[in-house]
């Protein structure tokens, strides 16, 4: 059996699934997934390897208009990702599509046509997410018009593991047959640490409202594994670093009782993905507009 692999960019609008997918396959959570758009700020990959195959993943934040500096970096390092891989495998949330066969509106939307025009030239993959919340009835019609796009559409749901094998032989046909790029056991090559200031800002996006979220950046300080072998525990500092002190209050909240929960519930997921115990500090500063600022956003990554 020939051995496929190669690298493979997870776009679509914000809040498509494309990290919900990243994580299933991988089988761990390295990238956070929240209810809001634009919860993807960086590039994250994961390494999905069968017998027949090896799928270097690029999830990436959600193509959208952007109008902020932070925004424009998102929507850059989308595209600088479409750029470097070897396919595309668009995801697309199915329930507006649905509501659209419904109205009687044509699938594909100007929205998703913008997207479509950017990976052409691409070796493509649909994956039609989220079909767990549509009625089965009006998959046929929304599958039908996505057909004109040419590529291949693989219903899936990201969040139940429904469509993925499907999916995955679809990614092979398109990959290069060579061999494998990484080691089968490999699963990623963010850095722990890296992985633990995103899934502290994941909890932010679950928790906090209104622009909260997006004013929002980690940055741990300090990450101690002195203790790792000998107490089975990881030491983190983390800053949570907001625009202004209207935000800092909400995210400390009454009694500091918000970001205790951000805490506790980052320490959950901290412990899960480090298989050890955690003691987690997370403090609260202000970098007034750091969003607007390139030195800032630089510091922080996000350029
Ligand atoms: N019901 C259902 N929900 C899903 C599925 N896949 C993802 N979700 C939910 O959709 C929301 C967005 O998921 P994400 O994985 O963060 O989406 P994303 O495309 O990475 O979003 P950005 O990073 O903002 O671009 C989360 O609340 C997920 O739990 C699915 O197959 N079914
Ligand atoms: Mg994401």
């Amino acid at each position: 059996m020939s051995f496929h692999a190669g690298t493979i960019g997870l776009v679509g609008r914000p809040n498509a699934g494309k990290s919900t997918l990243l994580n299933k396959l991988v089988g761990a959570k390295i990238s956070a997934v929240s209810r809001r758009p634009q919860t993807t700020r960086n590039r994250v990959a994961g390494v999905y390897t069968t017998e027949d195959m090896q799928a270097v993943l690029w999830d990436t934040p959600g193509l959208h208009d952007a109008w902020t500096a932070l925004n424009n970096h998102m929507v850059r390092e989308a595209e600088q990702v479409l750029e470097e891989v070897d396919a595309v495998c668009l995801l697309i949330d199915a329930e507006p599509l649905a509501r659209a066969a419904k109205a009687d509106k044509p699938i594909i939307d100007t929205t998703l046509q913008t997207i479509l025009d950017k990976v052409k030239g691409k070796k493509l993959v649909i994956a039609l997410n989220k079909v767990d919340l549509v009625e089965k009835g009006w998959l046929l019609p929304v599958l039908g018009g996505l057909a004109e796009s040419g590529a291949a559409i693989v219903p899936i749901s990201a969040s139940e593991g429904e469509g993925l094998e499907t999916l995955v032989a679809e990614w092979r046909k398109v990959l290069p047959e060579q061999p494998a790029l990484y080691p089968p056991d490999h699963l990623t090559d963010a850095l722990e640490r890296q992985i633990c200031a995103e899934l502290i800002r994941e909890r932010i996006f679950e928790n906090c409202e209104q622009e909260v979220p997006y004013s929002s950046a980690v940055e741990i300080e300090q990450f101690d594994e002195s203790a790792r072998e000998t107490e089975n525990v990881v030491r983190i500092h983390a800053r949570i670093i907001v625009e202004k002190p209207s935000q800092k209050a909400i995210l400390i909240g009454k009694g500091g009782s918000m970001v205790k929960k951000i805490g506790t519930e980052a320490r959950k997921q901290l412990s899960e993905l480090l298989d050890c115990k955690v003691r987690l500090d997370l403090f609260v500063v202000v970098e007034k507009d750091w969003t607007a600022n390139p030195r800032a956003r630089r510091g922080l990554g996000y350029a």
